[in-house]
């Protein structure tokens, strides 16, 4: 059965098409710094946007029209496996990524829940050998389900920590077997919504051992994934423990886990955060955890996580930029944690939403790899800092300097001589990188 009949397979077919069903910049093969293009950005699918997601919001019922609507839950299911397999190929992504609740649905106990999973994860690993696509990463959802009103790795109550404990082990089963590049976690309600109940320290102790529990675990069954933290510093709740990539770096050197773990990072979870999503990635970057990307974008006008496809070229230039200075994306990929607008309901509007991320995050990659290749905001740097490579500078860096020395140094340099930043000039000198590709 075809769920997107009337839909061919996805063409690159350059800038001066007018084609929407058709890529103006993303040419998998393209080389950009000496890499193709499909292998710098490693774009994978996010189920739960795609094939379960229904357009619902807190206002309204869903809007999409799918193939699968009228079917049992079950069947639902399965249908989503083979649509799963047909847009890959169609739409040309390698990777795609789930929770474990997207695949299949939950019965009424844990043994059922796991029975349901396995039917599914059986078919996924079929249509894995038939098509050739691979997974990113997958995750298990500790959130929606009610048992997880008060968190999972950090509820108050033992009885959810065993279950969570239970469906991360399940979860790890599920990635060996499908050979995921990453394991994603994810805590959508590790987190508080008031001090007055809640005893911070033993939470975040209790989430640190479970990870340590996983490792274990993951080491244990031959499971050889990168692990990754999703930071987002609130929704679910008010606030979430991996606020931001700094927070979640701190807590992973105090529980002395910053080796077994890299930052899977959003966009969304950037701005919510109060940050760009470029800074998220340089921090990640300068700690060498960079992990995996969750690559949509938010509304400035809207103060929660919309999730929209990126589009903003300005941003998907500064992300790649990012991504290639830390040195590429390694296993981790580009995945699209982003939904179709309700009132984007057709199927066909999957493709134009993943065709508008793909284009916007070659056209991003493009332009950074120019500004690289070309040296000006390096040059930049170079010269912003040249202080510190000779003199006084460089004696600091060398860890020669004491205060006394600075001292001595400071009281017979007078007037100190500061430079502009040159900011305005900086910024549209970006604007003509983009513009130019
Ligand atoms: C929620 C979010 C999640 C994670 C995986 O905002 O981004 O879907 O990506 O649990
Ligand atoms: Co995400």
């Amino acid at each position: 059965m075809s769920y997107f009949g009337n839909i061919d397979k996805i063409q690159f077919e350059g800038k001066g098409s007018d084609n929407p069903f058709a890529f103006k910049h993303y040419n998998p093969d393209e080389v950009v710094l000496g890499k193709k293009m499909s292998e710098h950005l490693r774009f994978a699918v996010a189920y739960w946007h795609t094939f379960t997601g229904d357009g619902s919001d807190p206002f309204g019922a869903g809007t999409a029209v799918r193939a699968w609507d009228h079917l049992s839950p079950m069947d639902k299911a399965k249908a989503r496996v083979e649509a799963n397999f047909e847009f890959l190929e169609k739409i040309g992504v390698p990777y795609y990524c789930f929770h474990d609740r997207d695949i299949a649905p939950e019965g009424e106990t844990l043994q059922e829940t796991n029975k349901n999973l396995d039917v599914i994860v059986d078919l996924l690993e079929q249509g894995m050998k038939s098509s050739g696509a691979k997974l990113l990463w997958n995750t298990a959802n500790m959130f929606t389900n009610p048992r997880f009103t008060h968190g999972a790795g950090t509820a108050p109550n033992a009885d959810v920590y065993a279950y969570a404990a239970a469906q991360v082990k399940k979860g790890l089963e599920v990635g060996k077997r499908l050979g995921a590049e990453n394991y994603v976690f994810w805590g959508g309600r590790e987190g508080y919504e008031t001090l007055l109940n809640t005893d911070l320290g033993l939470e975040l102790d209790n989430l640190a051992r479970l990870y340590h529990m996983a490792i274990a675990y993951a080491k244990e069954i031959g499971f050889d994934a990168q692990f990754l933290i999703e930071p987002k510093p609130k929704e679910p709740s008010k606030h979430q423990y991996d606020f931001d990539a700094a927070t979640t770096i701190s807590f992973l050197q105090k529980y002395d886990l910053q080796n077994h773990f890299k930052l899977n990072l959003e966009a969304n979870h950037a701005t919510l955060a109060g940050h760009t999503f470029e800074h998220e990635i340089r921090v990640a970057g300068i700690n060498n955890m960079l992990g995996s990307l969750d690559a949509n974008q938010g509304d400035l006008l809207l103060g929660w996580d919309t999730d929209e496809f990126p589009t903003d070229l300005y941003a998907t230039t500064l992300t790649m930029y990012e991504v290639l200075r830390a040195g590429g994306i390694g296993r981790g990929g580009v995945n699209f944690d982003a939904k179709v607008r309700r009132g984007s309901f057709e199927v066909e509007d999957l493709f134009l939403a993943h065709i508008a991320g793909m284009d916007s995050f070659a056209w991003g990659l493009k332009a950074a790899g120019k500004m690289i290749e070309d040296n000006f905001f390096e040059g930049i740097l170079e010269n912003r800092y040249r202080s510190f490579s000779e003199g006084i500078g460089a004696e600091v860096l060398a860890g020669k300097a004491t205060l006394q020395s600075l001292e001595a140094y400071a009281l017979q340099n007078n007037p100190i001589k500061n430079e502009s930043g040159r900011q305005e000039r900086i910024k549209l000198k970006l604007s003509e990188y983009i513009f130019s590709v």
